[in-house]
């Protein structure tokens, strides 16, 4: 039996060269509380079809690589939650020996979408560089995905619990381009900024996916990163913030937690932490992420 299954719609549209975007699980499982991560897993999807793509949410299902969850196996995703594995590159053989089910990462979703033929991808924010790294060598396998995998994931810039200028440090040492969608800085996942630049600026999805394209041609084995400011409206308040991710990294250390359960703890702490506005946030950063990507890989297509 094939290690990997292309859902039927998905399998269609790759074959008519309709635009296809992929969509990460762990963000389900691991990132949103229940039953909000299930509603907005189905709304993103219904979002990409209303842009006129066609979603692709990845997982493991019985040790089978799949793009296309179905809707019960997302709301299976977002039920069971944490207890579900989070599987990142390294996990992935051993759900598919186990034939065990599993919550994808950016990487590894970037894996699956890419044997699976989809170029384009749409997250809340990435893995990277956490702060402190200095020491405890903890930097997220996304960064290297990155360079390995030729997927261009849009997200809303490095999550704001990461040290933001060491990812973008080890992206560049991997050569990963960064593009700040209509944006010169670096947005911070909860905030439209930073005080960091990025290295490249696009105003237009087609540019973007001109550039992509042309990465393809040249046969750079890599994707693309796309940092899409969280829209106005939703962006909160910079100082607010840094002071609870302060706390909860405080807490995530006395409490022992590393390894791949810190981002999901930190995550969570900071939903409950801001009574909620940051899950609302996260969840409005990945509709505009989502429109970004639809239209990249709909400039792809042409
Ligand atoms: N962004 C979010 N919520 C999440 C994640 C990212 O808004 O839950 C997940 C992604 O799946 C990402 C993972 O790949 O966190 C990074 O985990 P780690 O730092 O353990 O590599
Ligand atoms: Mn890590």
């Amino acid at each position: 039996m094939s290690n990997l299954k292309i859902g039927k719609v998905v399998q269609e549209a790759l074959e008519k060269g309709l635009p296809v975007v992929a969509l990460e699980s762990t963000i389900i499982s691991h990132g949103m509380p229940y039953p909000q991560n299930v509603e907005t897993a189905l709304a993103v999807e219904e979002l990409v079809r209303q842009m006129g793509a066609v979603p692709a949410t990845c997982g493991v299902v019985d040790g089978v690589l799949t793009a296309g969850l179905t809707k019960e196996e997302i709301e299976q995703f977002g039920k069971i939650g944490k207890n579900i594995n989070k599987v990142s590159r390294r996990d992935l053989p051993f759900s598919v020996a186990k034939k065990e089910s599993g919550a994808t990462t950016v990487a590894s979703t970037m894996i699956i979408a890419h044997k699976a033929g989809i170029k384009v991808f749409a997250t809340g924010g990435i893995g990277g560089v956490h702060r402190g790294a200095e020491t405890t060598f903890d930097i997220s396998a996304d960064v290297d995905e990155l360079a390995k995998t030729p997927v261009l994931v849009v997200c809303a810039g490095p999550k704001a619990i990461l040290d933001l200028d060491k990812t973008l440090e080890a992206l560049e040492t991997r050569g990963v381009p960064v593009v700040g969608y209509q944006s010169d800085c670096l947005p911070a996942f909860y905030t439209r900024t930073s005080n960091l630049k990025v290295p490249i600026r696009c105003d237009s999805a087609k540019e973007i996916a001109d550039a992509f394209h042309q990465s393809n041609e040249l046969g750079f084995p890599g994707g693309m990163l796309v940092a899409n400011p969280i829209p106005e409206q939703y962006s909160l308040d910079g100082d607010k913030m840094e002071a609870i991710i302060l706390d909860a990294l405080k807490k995530a250390d006395k409490l022992g937690i590393k390894g791949k359960e810190i981002t999901p703890f930190l995550l969570e702490e900071i939903t409950n932490q801001t009574g909620g506005d940051s899950l609302e946030s996260n969840i409005q950063l990945v509709f505009n992420n989502v429109k970004l990507a639809c239209e990249i890989a709909k400039g792809l297509t042409k």
